[in-house]
């Protein structure tokens, strides 16, 4: 298979001339190898963008939605093939594989929707004869730059809504997931996309991605990745006064009140921590634990986690899948020996490992004894770790929550009201979770957090379309005369 670029409707290699190869980490071999795209490339993808917009944003919302209807068809009719090309393209298992499918789909007939809503408002205006209303523009050419871990999802949140609203788009995705990235394009373009209304640029290394940032006809860039990268993105697009959504890292932490039902404390722990192995910015990297049950829950734990299985996602008996490649493997340890120099102890995993003697694996590892504070309880890993921490009061645990330089999900499991009503108050975070894990967001909702994890925007929900379109406030005098607002109509 070669996944080519997509440019004004054509699909083609990429100018660079290089080609890049692409894993599957459950066993090392070749999914696809594909020519990089280069800068004229990425010239001529905006180009093609620029070009398409007046014609998409002059179609009727609701016909634009109607496209997205198509895509939502297609996408369940190749729902499982999707489900398996992502799974051997970034790892995760097959039941996950169709989740984040299924969450594209989801997003898909929501914004479809939009296409009859896309809502402004009137209001009423001071001056006799006069119309006041505020209608939402799309803004123009997007650059959307997205991670291996949602390779569909997480683009759907950004492409949709971005669609909808009457953008035109360059996409940018994950050169570790390149197949399946191209196979969602494919969608679009049978649903009968225009063309260079969506385009893709299927690259490895960062010029690319800085050549379409620093784009001066590109007027909104949607990333969600690292930190650094992040923020170095929006430094780049500050010197052009573009509009940045960043959705980065995140540190989530389970609180577990003595009173919660452990069983389910158990169940939504594994599924948060170990879950696409960790490398969601979901994932539950810290489990607050009040002291009176912390051995209890630990035990249990401690037993579970010995019973995953580690395998290649496309077996249906596999619990937890590998990671995406070499080097991730050799950070996530290099974290896991940092926690026991610092002083923590590692109860199960802490290993690198293989699955008959292939693949990226690492064992699910609990730490106990992690102490506010420490490099464990602070850095996101995005791998199957997770630190076990211990506090004496809800204040403390909220507390501990709350210092994280992260804020995206964070779960209380507890079943007095007041205290779940205390927690949905006072914990800061993005995504709240009462009596369920850190992973789960629906589409319908806002997903996005504070502090490091982003700068102020939201993704998924209507919440989404703020970051695709520009307000623009008309104002309709029909008096036939000068009415000066604030001045005239005044008494004094
Ligand atoms: C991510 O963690 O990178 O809530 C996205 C969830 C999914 C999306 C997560 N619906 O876990």
């Amino acid at each position: 298979m070669e996944p080519l670029n997509f440019i004004n409707g054509q699909w083609q290699k990429g100018h660079s001339g290089q080609s890049f190869d692409t894993l599957n980490p459950a066993n090392e071999s070749i999914i696809a190898s594909i020519v990089a795209a280069d800068v004229t490339d990425v010239e001529a993808a905006v180009q093609a963008a620029k070009d398409a917009f007046n014609p998409w944003r002059l179609t009727p919302a609701p016909l634009r939605g109607e496209l997205l209807f198509r895509v939502a068809e297609i996408l369940r009719e190749r729902k499982e093939e999707l489900a398996q090309l992502l799974t051997k393209d970034m790892g995760k298992v097959i039941a996950e594989a169709r989740g984040d499918v299924q969450e594209a789909i989801d997003m898909a007939y929501f914004m479809g929707g939009e296409g009859r809503r896309l809502l402004g408002y009137t209001a009423p205006v001071e001056m006799h004869n006069k119309f006041g209303m505020a209608v939402r523009d799309p803004s123009g050419v997007v650059g959307i730059i997205t991670p291996w871990n949602f390779p569909i999802a997480v683009p759907s949140w950004k492409i949709f809504p971005a669609l909808v609203a009457g953008n035109t788009l360059v996409w940018k995705p994950s050169p570790e997931t390149p197949a399946i990235s191209a196979a969602f394009v494919k969608v679009f373009e049978d649903a009968g996309i225009p063309k260079g209304v969506f385009n893709l640029i299927l690259a490895p290394g960062a010029d690319v991605g800085r050549a379409l940032v620093s784009h001066p006809d590109v007027r909104v860039i949607s990333f969600t990745g690292s930190t650094a990268t992040g923020r170095a993105i929006a430094q780049d697009a500050a010197r052009l006064n573009k509009k940045v959504s960043l959705e980065m890292g995140g540190k989530n932490a389970i609180i577990v009140m003595e009173d919660a039902n452990l069983e389910l404390v158990s169940d939504a722990t594994l599924w948060s921590a170990f879950g696409t192995s960790g490398q969601r910015c979901t994932a539950a990297s810290r489990l607050i634990v009040q002291k009176g049950v912390a051995g209890k829950l630990k035990e249990s734990l401690l037993a579970r986690t010995k019973q995953l299985k580690l395998g290649d996602g496309l077996n249906a008996k596999t619990d937890v899948g590998p990671v995406i490649n070499k080097v991730a493997q050799e950070r996530i340890h290099g974290f896991v020996q940092a926690g026991k120099k610092e002083g923590a102890r590692a109860l199960v995993g802490a290993e690198m490992t293989a699955v008959d003697g292939k693949g990226f694996f690492y064992e699910p590892t609990l730490f106990d004894g992690v102490l506010p504070g420490s490099m464990l309880e602070r850095d996101e890993i995005f791998g199957p770790v997770l630190s076990i921490i211990e506090f004496n009061t809800l204040e403390e645990a909220i507390e501990i929550n709350n210092h994280s330089q992260y804020g995206l999900s964070t779960s209380i499991f507890t079943q007095d009201v007041n205290r779940a009503f205390t927690a949905m108050r006072d914990i800061a975070s993005g995504l709240v979770y009462i009596n369920h894990g850190t992973t789960g967001a629906e589409i319908q909702f806002p997903f996005g957090g504070v502090r490091g994890t982003g700068n102020g925007h939201r993704e998924a929900g209507q919440a989404a379309l703020e970051v695709f379109t520009e307000w623009k406030s008309i104002y309709v005098d029909y008096s036939g005369k000068l009415q000066r607002a604030q001045i005239d109509n005044r008494e004094e």
